[in-house]
């Protein structure tokens, strides 16, 4: 699916766009086995956490690598991202289960500042409403300042909201997105964003990625990253 340059746009003001039955019922419902099968693979070990997210998605699921792979998840990218995508191992590879009172809502960018022009899609692989806990944007919070690194907690990811006082006030802006199984969101990774709270008896099972451009810049493809459309180029004016 190709976007029109009304949704590029949309993307480029609010920070992140909604495109409803992205993939079809047939890859959700593929997709939706391959995160159960690894789902109970982890609880056989017994660990709890683990049982929410399952990380390193891409090297476990071969349906999950196909999605990423494919045109229906390529093809918006390329819009806003160029012709050259890669997907970003390191960020966002993984699938989670959110079931009822299981995680914290709590605003944050997944990445600090323009380290890397870095877009985050979720999949949606069950409808996502306010009552199961979907997902909390704030738009236009990507044009909202950088703060850099004050604490960090947990290690490892962007920027939490709660955590600067330059954003306050802030997070009463939120709005739920409403979605359907097979739904896409995309935004750009410094829009505050958040899991809402599932007060509901159903789960909500999403797939997070992390998308970039090639950087025309690096020598070399970076080794964590899988190149999905396109080819690594280098522009550099040094030769
Ligand atoms: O699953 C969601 O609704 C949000 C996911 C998220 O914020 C993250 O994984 O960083």
């Amino acid at each position: 699916m190709r976007l029109t340059p009304a949704q590029v746009n949309l993307f480029r003001q609010n920070g992140y766009l909604k495109l409803e039955n992205a993939i079809t019922p047939e890859s959700v419902e593929r997709l939706k086995q391959s995160v159960e099968a690894e789902f109970i693979k982890e609880e056989a070990k017994g660990s709890e956490k683990r049982s929410m997210k399952l990380y390193g998605f891409f090297d476990r699921s071969e349906a999950f690598r196909n999605l990423v792979q494919s045109n229906a998840i390529t093809e918006p990218l390329a819009d806003l991202l160029g012709p050259n995508v890669v997907f970003v191992k390191n960020r966002h590879n993984h699938a989670s289960i959110n079931d009822r009172g299981r995680v914290e809502r709590r605003f944050h960018r997944d990445i600090l500042q323009w380290s890397r022009g870095l877009v985050t899609a979720i999949v949606y692989l069950e409808a996502a409403r306010p009552d199961n806990g979907c997902t909390y944007v704030i738009p236009g919070s990507h044009n909202l300042p950088f703060v850099g690194v004050t604490q960090i907690d947990p290690p490892g990811g962007g920027t939490w909201l709660d955590e600067h006082e330059v954003f306050e006030g802030v997070e009463q802006q939120a709005l739920p997105v409403t979605i359907g199984a097979g739904g896409m969101l995309l935004f750009d990774a410094t829009l505050f964003h958040s899991v809402g709270d599932n007060n509901s008896d159903e789960s909500r099972i999403s797939l997070t990625m992390g998308f970039r451009s090639s950087d025309e810049l690096d020598y070399a493809p970076a080794p964590v990253d899988v190149q999905v459309r396109g080819e690594h180029i280098y522009r550099g004016n040094d030769r």
